[in-house]
């Protein structure tokens, strides 16, 4: 057995009963029939609050008063007092109801009036424990002589069995009526525990004195007045013991005044309740949260030193650098910043309703958790509520890394975050690149859809998760792909003896059935090599190139491998087009360049060409077209030479990233009228 107020004790056993809801109503005495039939200590059935309870009615409420120390208890419990408080002529220390009429000579020095207001106070009593005025027992204290102050009024002597378990918080109650509140002499009940060692723990600070208590109302009853009520102690102690005593002691002897009699003497457990709360329940990893340690007074609220808490967070969950610690009571707290160990010990001062503890902490890892305080690792506190909170990964730009060089027009921006979360990438002025939603692996991507030029950027990647919003920015490079390339097309017609001629000069010589043949030159005019060249053709001559690969300064050439037949029907439209778009990959040897290179002068130099190609660094959209206009035929006349001259400057350049659609417009309109003419 021990009583302790130092802090952080090891807890040695880890059973904890939970109080929950402990209220004045528990307090009240159960009926008369009941209680008589209980055991005295915490069995089944009783409340919670309390451990011990003496309504004195096993004294009879007939004949005379019955001596405290002839008195029976619950389980035969005994009581004593100092003889001044059992000395009947004094009026002390015998039980009476306001039933019983009858007398011992001397008692209360043979003054009817004593002994009728005490009778009348014993059924305030009932009135105020609501088991009636007329047969509730009270002990009589009506000090008709003088003794002397500090004296036990009452105190058990039998050990009272404590089913409580250790770190319980227990004080003590009692119900008190007094008369002739104006005499001198006050009351001055001083409520204190016993231990089985023997030594007494006072649990009243402030004396019990119904005639100036607030928490006294008066009352009437056989047409007496009184001020009377219920009352607990203002303090408490912290046992670990298995037994426990009650020792009611009165401040003043004197017998000018202090007149009471007082009831339903009890000890009670009032172990405060720790309530864990947090700021908010779902948390992006690394922010700040708020945890706070809530030690709520049971409602008498009497004083309680000495509680303590030593826990350790939840894995996922971690102290801040800075906890910035805060108490609202007087209270000691250890919580290193960036550990998970919490300890604390504090005090609830008499009135105090609750102490709160504050600590910044913070998750460290995405996830669900519950700040879970376990039994042991609290003294002198019931478990109360305990929070969860879920976890969601920040996002995280790994890609592009700080300060990289970045060979693109549309940079890619990837890095992890909660998988399902929504990505939105910004550059520095906050407009939208790209947005896409994190994988289940907790992986995110995605490319730019707008042009970043060359230079510094920053992007800015903002993730919302759970309604969190959580975001991350890099500033790193950019270098936009020196992407150029030229092209000629010359045209070759394929004559009756089969031999190509070149289209030159200024015109050519068209017959129905001549086979027409493009071939195209791409020249490689930027700084990066050319690769994976696509061709759309309209209509198809089956265009095929030389190489797919082309170096700076480099050419490919692509060849139709199927002709187009110039039938009479393809010249009857009087024009027709056939033009071609070539796409092109850029490619340069990104890894080469130093990751804080110069844009500038990377721009200005020739960057290194790869082995072979690797990097795909965007997409160049050219186009090289022709248009033949030639003179309209009469739908019925038949196909024959017409000797239309047809423009033979068949070379286009083209350049740059832009599509650049390029005509050649035959000249000879008025030529071909006059060849049909004398065709037909
Ligand atoms: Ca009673
Ligand atoms: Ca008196």
């Amino acid at each position: 057995m021990r009583v302790s107020t130092s802090p952080l004790r090891p807890i040695l056993t880890t059973t904890l009963v939970l109080a929950v809801g402990w209220t004045l109503s528990m307090i009240q005495p159960a009926p008369a029939g009941a209680a008589a039939s209980g055991p005295p200590t915490d069995a089944a059935g009783t409340p919670r609050g309390e451990v011990f309870h003496e309504d004195f009615e096993r004294a009879p409420d007939t004949g005379t008063p019955m001596s405290i120390r002839d008195y029976l208890g619950h389980s035969d419990l005994r009581f004593d007092a100092d003889d001044f408080w059992t000395d009947r002529a004094a009026c002390n220390g015998f039980i009476l109801s306001a039933s019983v009429t009858g007398a011992e000579p001397g008692d209360c020095l043979d003054a009817a009036s004593a002994m009728a207001n005490v009778r009348a106070l014993a059924g305030v009593l009932g009135v105020l424990n609501g088991t009636g005025p007329e047969t509730n027992s009270a002990v009589a204290a009506y000090t008709q002589t003088n003794g002397p102050d500090g004296a036990v009024e009452l105190e058990t002597t039998t050990p009272i069995p404590l089913a409580t378990g250790t770190g319980r918080f227990l004080t003590a109650s009692v119900n008190v009526a007094s008369l002739n509140c104006s005499a001198a002499v006050p009351t001055a009940l001083q409520l204190a525990l016993r231990t089985s060692d023997g030594v007494e723990h006072p649990v009243s600070e402030q004396a019990i004195d119904p005639c100036t208590d607030d928490r006294a109302e008066s009352f009437s009853h056989g047409g007496v007045s009184a001020r009377a009520g219920h009352f607990a102690a203002d303090s408490s102690i912290l046992i670990d013991g298995d037994s426990i005593g009650v020792v009611m002691r009165n401040g003043r002897g004197g017998g000018s005044g202090n007149d009471h009699a007082f009831d339903d003497l009890s000890i009670i457990d009032v172990t405060p309740t720790l309530d864990v709360e947090l700021s908010q329940h779902t948390a992006v990893v690394g922010e700040t949260v708020r945890l706070r340690f809530v030690v709520r007074n049971t409602p008498e609220l009497a004083a309680k030193a000495g509680w303590s808490v030593r826990t350790v967070l939840p894995g996922g969950l971690a102290v801040t650098a800075d906890p910035r610690v805060t108490t609202s009571c007087t209270a000691e707290v250890t919580a290193p910043g960036a550990g998970a160990d919490i300890a604390f010990t504090g005090d609830l001062a008499a009135g105090q309703e609750s102490c709160t503890i504050e600590v910044d902490v913070t998750p460290v890892a995405r996830g669900s958790l519950t700040v879970a305080v376990e039994g042991d690792a609290v003294r002198g506190l019931d478990l109360g509520s305990q929070p969860a909170l879920s976890a969601v990964d920040r996002v995280v730009i790994e890609s592009p890394a700080s300060g990289a060089v970045v060979e693109s027009s549309r940079p890619t921006s990837a890095g992890t975050g909660e998988p399902g979360a929504d990505i939105a990438v910004r550059d520095g002025e906050g407009h939208t690149l790209c947005e896409t939603t994190v994988d289940p692996a907790g992986r995110w991507s995605c490319a730019s859809t707008e042009v970043v030029e060359s230079g510094e950027a920053v992007v800015r990647v903002e993730q919302t998760a759970a309604g969190l919003s959580s975001t991350d920015e890099t500033t790193y490079r950019v270098l936009v792909p020196a992407l150029a390339v030229e092209g000629t097309v010359h045209l070759e017609i394929q004559g009756a003896d089969g031999s190509w001629v070149p289209v030159e000069g200024e015109t050519v010589t068209i017959d129905p059935g001549d086979r027409l043949r493009v071939i195209a030159t791409v020249t490689n005019t930027g700084e990066n090599a050319l690769g994976d060249i696509t061709l759309a053709e309209t209509p198809d001559t089956r265009l095929t190139c030389s190489s797919e690969f082309i170096e700076p300064g480099a050419s490919t050439v692509c060849t139709s491998t199927e002709p187009l037949v110039l039938t009479p029907t393809a010249l009857d439209h009087g024009s027709f087009s056939h033009t071609f778009e070539a796409v092109l990959t850029g490619y340069s040897r990104a890894s080469d360049l130093a990751p804080t290179g110069s844009v500038t002068s990377a721009v200005a130099g020739r960057l290194p060409l790869p082995d072979a190609p690797r990097v795909s660094t965007g997409a160049l959209h050219t186009s090289l077209g022709i248009v033949w206009g030639l003179a309209p035929l009469q739908p019925e006349a038949p196909l024959a030479r017409t000797g239309a001259e047809v423009p033979s400057s068949a070379a286009l350049l083209i350049s740059g990233l832009l599509l650049v659609g390029a005509t050649l417009v035959g000249a000879g309109t008025r030529q071909a009228r006059r060849d049909r003419s004398r065709l037909s």
